[in-house]
Parts: structure tokens; C-alpha cells; sequence
């Protein structure tokens, strides 16, 4: 186990392997266990502290799929860069496949449901020891565009994240093993998003490490929309998706969840280099 990745303290950038045919962003590109895996070292020789493995799509009205399915695309592929000595999360809201992929070597838990989706996902996360990322969540991809009703999201984020963290913990998951996540794009609008990233400190006040994962998501296609309203098309949102990154950083944020591992790399490195200035928060 690395417990000790919670600790760090740099921003860890988590790089993104879905193994899925249907991700939004590298979905069908590495439904192949060898070029899973390759892409996998080579996320981390760009930079990535720790590679996400997903197995089932989490995008807006995604179907989902069975779990001998899910556990089917990711063990394959956790085993290839287990053995290549790649720190890696499981992506799954099911308690069966995290412990089948901490069983064949994933490190940590990264369950985009916070734990709601499966109760038996908080026994797996206490008998592993391992860090568990709780996102915030209300629902499944086929309603949760329902769900982003919200009088101030950040309060309501985090009142809810803080709710799940107390379930955690009353199932005995070690607190110093929680590391928590606004959940951009999960029932909330493009609105919401901007409002959580503005006050992304407010999230962090709740003393637990945050990850930020913004990368290449709609809000940010929204945002650089051309004259005609046409979204920017998802593999042109890098530009956008590293000044999130980096003023995620700047805001306080344990790590990012990022496709292009190595231009985060270098853009934190700049942030780095210029002694990791933190942004000022209103009184
Ligand atoms: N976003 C996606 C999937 N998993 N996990 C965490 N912790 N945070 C996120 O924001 C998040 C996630 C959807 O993006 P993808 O389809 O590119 O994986």
C-alpha cells in the first residue's frame, strides 16, 4: 500500500487510463491490454505520481456495464503495470471490482460515488488500509443531470462530502487515508463548476487532502464555445484544462486528475519554480 501518497506534498498528478470503449475523452483508445499498459509507463515516465484505471465510463447518460465486465478490462491491465511498478487508483464504484484490483496490485480506491453507489465498498476501502477518494456525487450517469440543483453548491458540496466522510469513518476507514473531490461535471452545471473552482479553498478548509479533476471536461469546451456556440471539440481543451490544473495548485489542492500528464508536469513545474505561490482568499 502507499499510504504515504496522501501525505506528499506536492500537487500529485494522477494521469487518466480508461479502459473502456465510451470514455468522453481516450475511451476506445486502450481497450488493448498492451497498449493499456504501455500507455500506462508511459504516463508515468511523463510525470504521473499514481495512474487512475477505469473500466467503466462515468460521462453524462452513459449505460452501464456488468461487473465481471469491469473487472475484466482493468485487472489485465493493473497486472501488466503492476508488474512494471506503476502506482495506480481503480476507478469504480464497486466494491467487487477495487478488491479484485487491489488483489492483482492497484494501491488506492478512487470511487467517484463517495462510497453511495456500493455499501460494501466501505469494508473493502477499512480491510485494505488504502487511501480512498471520495468524489462527490449524487447519481449515476443516466440521471445525475437531474441532480445539479443546488441553493450555494460549495456548501452543499460540502456538507455532503463531509456527510460521506463520517460514514467512512464510522465503517473504521483511517481518516488520514481520505482524500476528497468536488466532482466536477457530476450533477453540476457548467455554473457549478466555476463556482467550486473559485472556491475550491472552501473544500479544502474541511482538512483533507482535494484532488481536482477538470481535465478536458464540457464546462471547459463551454467556456472556449467558437461565435456559432460550437463547443471546443474535447481534444483541443488543453490549454484550458492546465491553467485549471495550476490554479488548483495555487488554491491548495493535494493533486490533479489529468489526461496529458507531462504538460501538467511542466506547468507545475513552472508553478514550482516560481515558489508555488498560493492564491490570496477574500477575509
Ligand atoms: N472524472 C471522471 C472519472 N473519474 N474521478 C475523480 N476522482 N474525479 C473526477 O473528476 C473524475 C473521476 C470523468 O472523466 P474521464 O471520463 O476522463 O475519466
Amino acid at each position: 500500500m502507499r499510504p504515504e501518497i496522501v501525505r506528499q506534498d506536492h500537487p500529485v498528478v494522477m494521469g487518466v487510463l480508461n479502459v473502456t470503449p465510451d470514455s468522453f475523452s481516450d475511451g476506445g483508445r486502450y481497450t488493448d491490454v498492451d497498449a493499456a499498459v504501455e500507455h500506462g509507463i508511459a504516463l508515468q515516465r511523463a510525470g504521473a505520481d499514481i495512474v487512475d484505471i477505469g473500466g467503466e465510463s462515468t460521462r453524462p447518460g452513459a449505460d452501464r456495464v456488468d461487473p465481471p465486465t469491469e473487472i475484466a478490462r482493468v485487472v489485465p491491465v493493473i497486472t501488466g503495470l503492476a508488474a512494471a511498478g506503476v502506482p495506480m487508483s481503480i476507478d469504480t464504484t464497486r466494491a467487487a471490482v477495487a478488491a479484485a484490483a487491489l488483489a492483482a496490485g492497484a494501491t488506492v480506491i478512487n470511487d467517484v460515488s463517495g462510497g453511495l453507489a456500493d455499501p460494501a465498498m466501505a469494508g473493502v476501502a477499512a480491510d485494505a488500509g488504502c487511501p480512498w477518494i471520495l468524489m462527490h456525487w449524487r447519481g449515476h450517469s443516466r440521471t445525475m443531470s437531474q441532480l445539479a440543483t443546488y441553493r450555494d453548491v460549495v456548501a452543499e458540496v460540502r456538507d455532503e462530502l463531509r456527510q460521506r466522510v463520517d460514514d467512512a469513518v464510522s465503517a473504521g476507514v483511517d481518516p488520514g487515508r481520505i482524500i476528497l473531490d468536488p466532482g466536477l461535471g457530476f450533477a453540476k452545471t457548467a455554473e457549478h463548476n466555476w463556482t467550486l473552482s473559485t472556491r475550491l479553498g472552501e473544500l479544502i478548509d474541511l482538512g483533507f487532502p482535494v484532488l481536482f479533476g477538470a481535465s478536458r471536461k464540457t464546462y471547459l469546451g463551454l467556456l472556449l464555445a467558437d461565435a456559432d456556440g460550437k463547443p471546443r471539440p474535447v481534444a483541443d481543451r488543453e490549454a484550458a484544462t492546465l491553467a485549471t490544473s495550476v490554479l488548483a495548485a495555487a488554491a491548495g489542492a493535494w493533486g490533479v486528475r489529468v489526461h496529458d500528464v507531462r504538460a501538467t508536469a511542466d506547468a507545475l513545474a513552472v508553478w514550482r519554480a516560481t515558489g508555488s505561490p498560493r492564491l490570496r482568499r477574500p477575509a
